[in-house]
């Protein structure tokens, strides 16, 4: 079916709202990337690799058409069997507060009153790396749970030519690859939660015990591209997750929030990193303050500001909240996306998106000198991906209380650029590989030799069993990336967005 669609339309009548909107915001928020004339193919397969920003041209759309099947719309909201909820996100019904007592959920004091009935978990940003992997252990779990996703991160991919190293299937077939092998429905409400309409429709259909917000613009580098880049990462992050706020103010009061904050938020001061908060002893007096925030990106500065909100609608409106300090994490499979190859995680290779660890295993793997920048000695928490759907359920299955803003650093072990270097290095020889090391400038504004010491007890306080750094996991990280190298695209690699030379003119990112 070819279909057009007229996106100077106040209000698309048609089909999927969800389309529309998810459209419509990328053309408001994103017309840095997007063309006038521009011509979209969405299909279940995936898109031919290395595409160009040259070759998606990249002006704001007067129109566009998509081209896909019937039955691929009927799916773009896919929904689980309850009758009552049919169409609920292509409704615009305004919804009613429920009272606390209402909520059958919920005791009195806060604590889930039904503890045999699962919890119902919205997803944000369930199609990315760490949602997806997290929306499958928690369905194998027993939790209900909805996948809340705009798909900007596929399109960014594609605007900036770049590709996972592992082919990833369409969240469509994910799902229902994830159906056909557990018996288990994962909904899907696919839009953006920067638009409070979309947003309350899919909390008044869905009805969320707890919301995993993962849904935001993640990549520091990407947000350091040009102004337009760093604008869309603000307002992304923060309106998005300001929305959510007030959507579980206004729809489920005794809702959960489990949102991914990030370590970066502290910087790298010169004593150790608590948990949150520090108790100073200032003239005299003492308090419980905020832990001092030294964020060293416009992404990581977002996270700052939805922390600031987070903890302020906390104690205004008595939201309960968990704000997980993530460290940097790696690794690709966990017990549910090995199930089946179209389970299959992202694993991000390329110098906007990929991370230090996974960059490192991937560039030994094609031969490639790790990509050491400036002296090496940065140092960051690191998590393996399978640690982070262990510590979300942790955090889901004991919440906070209402009025709380609860504040977990969530890694495992700390490692400096350097070290990492020498451990891949040394994985690599053991599998036959010539690893070399080179020292690339710094892009970024860094310390490059300083001191880090955070703690992380909360989480092994509520039974998180880490699964540490080991060779086994590097062995079998390498051996990943060497089975997946014929999809590598080495420009991709180098890093190509500099702190210091952003500026107001759109930057374009092309592989040449
Ligand atoms: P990702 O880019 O793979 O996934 C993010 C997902 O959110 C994407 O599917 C994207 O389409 C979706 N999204 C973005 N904005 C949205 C919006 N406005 N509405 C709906 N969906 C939206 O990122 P990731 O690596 O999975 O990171 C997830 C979260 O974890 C982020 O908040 C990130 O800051 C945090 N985190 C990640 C890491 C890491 O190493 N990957 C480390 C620490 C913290
Ligand atoms: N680095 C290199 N070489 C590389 C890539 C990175 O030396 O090829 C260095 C960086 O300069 C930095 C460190 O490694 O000092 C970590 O960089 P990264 O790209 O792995 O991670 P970062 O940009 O901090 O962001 C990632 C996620 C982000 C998350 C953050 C957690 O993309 O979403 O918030 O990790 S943390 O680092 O704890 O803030």
């Amino acid at each position: 079916m070819m279909l057009s669609l007229d996106v100077r339309l106040q209000r698309p009548l048609l089909l999927s709202r969800c389309i529309c909107i998810f459209w419509l915001e990328s053309n408001s928020k994103m017309a840095h990337l997007l063309s006038t004339s521009f011509s979209v193919k969405i299909s279940s397969s995936n898109r031919p690799r290395g595409q160009t920003l040259n070759q998606v041209r990249a002006v704001l759309p007067n129109s566009f058409t998509i081209k896909t099947s019937k039955s691929h719309f009927k799916r773009l909201v896919s929904k689980g069997d309850r009758a009552r909820k049919s169409c609920v996100v292509l409704a615009t019904a305004v919804p009613v507060s429920k009272e606390v007592s209402a909520n059958p959920r919920y005791g009195s004091d806060g604590s889930p009153s039904d503890s045999s009935k699962p919890q119902r978990v919205m997803v944000i940003g369930g199609d990315g790396y760490c949602g997806w992997a997290t929306a499958l252990h928690l369905s194998n779990k027993g939790y209900e749970v909805a996948i809340v996703d705009s798909l900007v991160r596929r399109l960014m991919d594609h605007q900036l030519g770049l590709d996972s190293l592992t082919p990833i299937s369409s969240i469509h077939n994910r799902l229902r690859c994830w159906k056909a092998i557990t018996g288990k429905t994962i909904e899907l409400y696919i839009g953006d939660v920067c638009d409070f309409e979309f947003l309350s429709d899919t909390f008044n259909s869905f009805e969320p015990d707890a919301v995993v917000h993962f849904g935001e613009q993640r990549s520091a580098p990407y947000s350091m591209i040009d102004r337009s880049r760093a604008v869309f990462t603000q307002k992304n992050n923060v309106i998005g997750t300001l929305n959510v706020l007030f959507a579980i103010k206004e729809f489920r009061e005794q809702c959960h929030l489990v949102k991914l904050g990030t370590m970066g938020e502290y910087g790298t001061p010169n004593i150790d990193i608590e948990e949150g908060y520090i108790t100073i002893t200032h003239n005299g007096r003492t308090d419980t303050l905020p832990y001092p925030k030294q964020a060293s990106s416009f992404y990581h500065l977002s996270k700052v500001h939805d922390s600031n909100n987070i903890a302020f609608t906390c104690k205004a409106w008595g939201i309960r909240a968990t704000d997980l300090n993530q460290g940097v994490v790696y690794g690709v499979k966990t017990d549910e996306t090995s199930m089946h190859e179209q389970l299959c995680n992202r694993l991000d290779y390329d110098g906007v998106f990929g991370t230090a660890l996974n960059r490192f295993c991937v560039q030994a793997a094609v031969g490639h000198p790790l990509t050491v920048y400036g002296k090496g000695g940065q140092t960051r928490g690191y998590l393996d991906i399978r640690d982070t759907v262990q510590c979300v359920e942790l955090a889901i299955a004991n919440p906070a209380n209402p009025g709380e803003f609860r504040v977990f650093n969530q890694f495992t072990e700390q490692f400096s650029v350097n070290e990492l270097a020498a451990l891949v290095t040394k994985a690599g020889k053991k599998l036959g590989l010539d690893v070399q090391t080179i020292s690339v400038p710094n892009p970024r504004v860094e310390a490059e030799e300083h001191y880090y010491n955070a703690k992380h007890t909360k989480l092994i306080e509520l039974g998180l069993k880490p699964h540490l750094l080991s060779d086994s996991l590097l062995d079998s990280l390498l051996n990943f990336a060497i089975e997946f190298k014929d999809r590598v695209d080495t420009k991709q690699i180098m890093p190509s967005v500099s702190w210091k030379k952003i500026g107001v003119k759109p930057q374009t990112m092309s592989a040449n």
